[in-house]
């Protein structure tokens, strides 16, 4: 059964009734540019094939009613004027988010039946698709005049007023505007964009998604810490964001005295080269280099943000460690951080030694089994039927 028949008949089975529609919207994963979105910087993602499907249709009962076929009998029923942050919690808090932020435009009320294969915890951002397909979907039946460029702020107003996530908008931003065969290069101070081509098989490369098995979770722990650091560190330097610093020479007002320079300096750091990281990236794939050539700058991104992030952890260094040794061109964690996943680029001939290499790593070293998958860019949010 396709995936859109799935969704149809799931929804029929939920509401007794056909839905007005099913949209999708892909996970994500970055090929360079972690934790520059609220920092005003770059970022470079690329859909996954793996998307969130919602049908959807409008009610005339005023009830947002939430089923989603990954929690089976959790079913969510409350009035749009009801809604409120943190009413529905849990994985309904997203979509709720989104029905709260359009609540003028569905003031009858919604049906959705959300389905999905976006490993979540991971850090692929099965949120952001999750928020990101019923967004897409209020938009074509209620909301024509917003175009697809306004839902980014719609489900970020979703994760980080609702939820209570305070993310940036690198995954909306991907899930909603990235293209099948590119990687989407976003200036997320002035939100302008450009389609960076990465055809991985024509220059014979895979990109492997190795989830460690490691969660992690963005309403709680160190991502608002390190948000924090990073305006803490803006203001120090006196520039409105850490974007604005033109190179780390120009961070040496955070200089504490100590050996490491500080908290503030590391964190600082990690920005700063990592925007740097991102122009480098985007140079050399609309170069002549081609995507091999990129492996050491997504190895150094790896090196930022374990040691001056400070986010990585013993699973996902050993997997980059190991990925390396066994001759991968470039590998890195992804994502918030404190868990999840990592990106290795490969040639495609030593894909199946490289994860095998991971994977007795991991037995050896006593660590769950980790996955991992090939990633194909692939085409951002879209109306499916
Ligand atoms: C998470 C957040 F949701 C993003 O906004 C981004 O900050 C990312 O971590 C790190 O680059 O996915």
């Amino acid at each position: 059964m396709s995936a859109v028949e799935a969704a149809r008949r799931a929804f029929a089975a939920a509401f007794g009734a056909d839905p007005e529609g099913v949209w999708a919207a892909p996970g994500r994963v970055n090929v360079i540019g972690e934790h520059t979105d609220y920092n005003d910087g770059f970022v470079l993602p690329v859909a996954l094939p793996q998307t969130t499907r919602a049908a959807v249709a409008r009610r005339d009962d005023g009830l947002v009613a939430l089923v989603s076929a990954q929690h089976p009998g959790d079913r969510v029923e409350v009035p749009v004027a009801e809604l409120a942050p943190g009413h529905p919690g849990g994985w309904a808090g997203y979509p709720a988010g989104v029905v709260d932020a359009l609540r003028d435009r569905v003031p009858g009320g919604v049906s959705v039946l959300v389905d999905g294969d976006v490993p979540a915890g991971m850090g692929l951002s099965s949120s952001a698709a999750l928020s990101c397909s019923v967004a897409l979907a209020l938009r074509d039946l209620a909301a024509p005049d917003l175009a697809v460029a306004d839902l980014v702020d719609v489900a970020r107003r979703a994760e980080n007023d609702f939820v209570g996530a305070p993310t940036g908008i690198l995954d909306q931003s991907a899930s909603l505007l990235c293209t099948a065969g590119h990687a989407l290069f976003l200036d997320t101070r002035d939100r302008s964009t450009g389609q960076v081509p990465l055809d991985l098989r024509a220059a014979g490369l895979e990109l492997l998604v190795v989830d460690t098995g490691t969660t992690h979770d963005h309403a709680t722990g160190g991502y608002g810490d390190r948000r924090r650091e990073c305006e803490q560190a803006a203001a120090r330097l006196g520039v409105p964001a850490l974007r604005d610093v033109p190179d780390v020479a120009a961070l040496g007002p955070l200089h504490d005295g100590t050996p490491d320079g500080g908290v503030l300096l590391r964190r600082a750091r990690h920005i700063v080269t990592e925007n740097a990281r991102v122009l480098e990236v985007v140079a050399v794939l609309r170069g002549d280099g081609g995507p091999a050539r990129i492996g050491p700058v997504l190895t150094a991104g790896h090196a930022s943000l374990r040691d001056d992030f400070q986010i990585s952890t013993v699973e996902l260094d050993t997997c980059v460690d190991t990925a390396l040794a066994a001759g991968a061109a470039g590998a890195r964690m992804v994502g918030g951080g404190f868990g999840g996943s990592a990106v290795v680029l490969v040639d495609a001939g030593r894909t199946e030694a490289v994860a095998r290499a991971v994977t007795d790593r991991f037995a050896r070293e006593g660590f769950a089994a980790p996955r991992a998958f090939a990633v194909v860019p692939s085409a951002g949010a879209r109306r499916l039927a």
